[in-house]
């Protein structure tokens, strides 16, 4: 009997300049660059064994089996690495999600990145970092940026072979750096992101505001990263967040992630920053709102933002290594 084993550990990440749209559904090509920076707080571990003995694929998370449409998903994933490393082997996927609290915030960011990583180890491919992030994006395109620590930027290109992360030369700037995540409950169902940004991409009015712009806001942003300006990339960070939700709106039919408390945290984030503290929100997919601050005030933004949130809805985070690969 034959048992091939990887492992990955892989951390979630965060968009700066937000993916928002894809120029190919199958392949996963984004229509604009991203800028993220990965964090430590967030991470997903991931064990993957092929073996002849298996004869079908199965899927654990959190130590549950899961259904039928979770595991085809993965099924589908793992295809991809089994055509690269010509097997017919089925595999037993084992994925943990390691998370402050039980937010939702679980990402796939760091899940399909760790399942690239363990998956591809497993079978014998030793990917580097360019193709183990292309193979990432086919699982969900933020996960290509998860194979990096520290800022990464997803460069679109224009075919599987050319749409791939890179690392982004910082001098450590993100080392001075926190983020602190406010999770807001609400009721809402969410729109998923697949297909809220596809919906975008299809009717919103604004698309095209959106897709003009981003290549001055990435610039910006790389100076900013380069010349360790604060301000520059929070200001950036800020507008990008706010263009991408914009984009929603005007939508058919309209939506919008935003709950009411979103918009409390947001305010909240301009009012101490009118204060003179300096600190930048961004939201994704979903309600949660995440600042940006310095490390150097950080105890300042949670003493303040524990006067209006409980302790438990604010998780903070750092900047967080890339993946981790081992086999055994
Ligand atoms: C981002 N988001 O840049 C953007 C901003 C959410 C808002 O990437 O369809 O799970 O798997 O490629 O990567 C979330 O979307 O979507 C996301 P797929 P993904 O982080």
């Amino acid at each position: 009997m034959h048992m091939y084993k990887g492992h990955a550990r892989a951390y979630t990440n965060i968009a700066l300049i937000k993916y928002w749209g894809k120029a190919d559904q199958q392949l996963i090509l984004p229509m604009n660059n991203s800028l993220s920076l990965t964090l430590d707080a967030f991470y997903t571990e991931t064990s993957v064994t092929f073996s002849s003995e298996f004869s079908e694929d199965q899927f654990y998370l959190d130590h549950q089996l899961q259904d039928k449409k979770a595991t085809d998903k993965i099924s589908r994933f793992l295809d991809l690495i089994r055509e690269k490393a010509q097997s017919q082997l089925f595999a037993k996927v084992d994925s943990q999600n390691f998370v402050p609290t039980a937010a939702g915030l679980a990402s796939s960011a760091s899940g399909l990145a760790a399942l690239a990583g363990a998956a591809s180890a497993a079978l014998g491919l030793s990917l580097e970092e360019k193709e183990l992030s292309r193979l990432a994006r086919r699982g969900s395109g933020s996960a290509c940026r998860s194979v990096y620590g520290g800022f990464a930027e997803w460069q679109k290109g224009d075919s599987d072979e050319t749409s791939y992360a890179v690392p982004i030369v910082s001098n450590s700037f993100e080392d001075e750096l926190s983020m602190i995540f406010v999770v807001v409950n609400d009721q809402q169902k969410d729109v998923s992101s697949r297909d809220g940004m596809q919906r975008t991409v299809e009717t919103s009015a604004f698309y095209d505001g959106w897709l003009a712009t981003v290549p001055q806001d990435l610039a910006k942003a790389h100076t900013a990263i380069t010349d360790k300006d604060f301000q520059a990339l929070g200001e950036v960070t800020e507008a990008s967040a706010l263009k991408m939700h914009g984009t929603t709106l005007a939508a058919a039919p309209p939506f919008t992630y935003w709950s009411a408390e979103s918009m409390r945290a947001m305010n909240l984030v301009r009012q101490l920053r009118n204060q003179g503290l300096s600190c930048y929100f961004t939201m994704d997919a979903g309600p949660n709102v995440k600042i940006l601050v310095q490390r150097k005030d950080e105890a300042a933004l949670l003493g303040k933002l524990q006067e209006h949130f409980s302790a438990d809805q604010l998780i903070t985070a750092h900047a967080g290594p890339g993946i981790k690969i081992t086999t055994k």
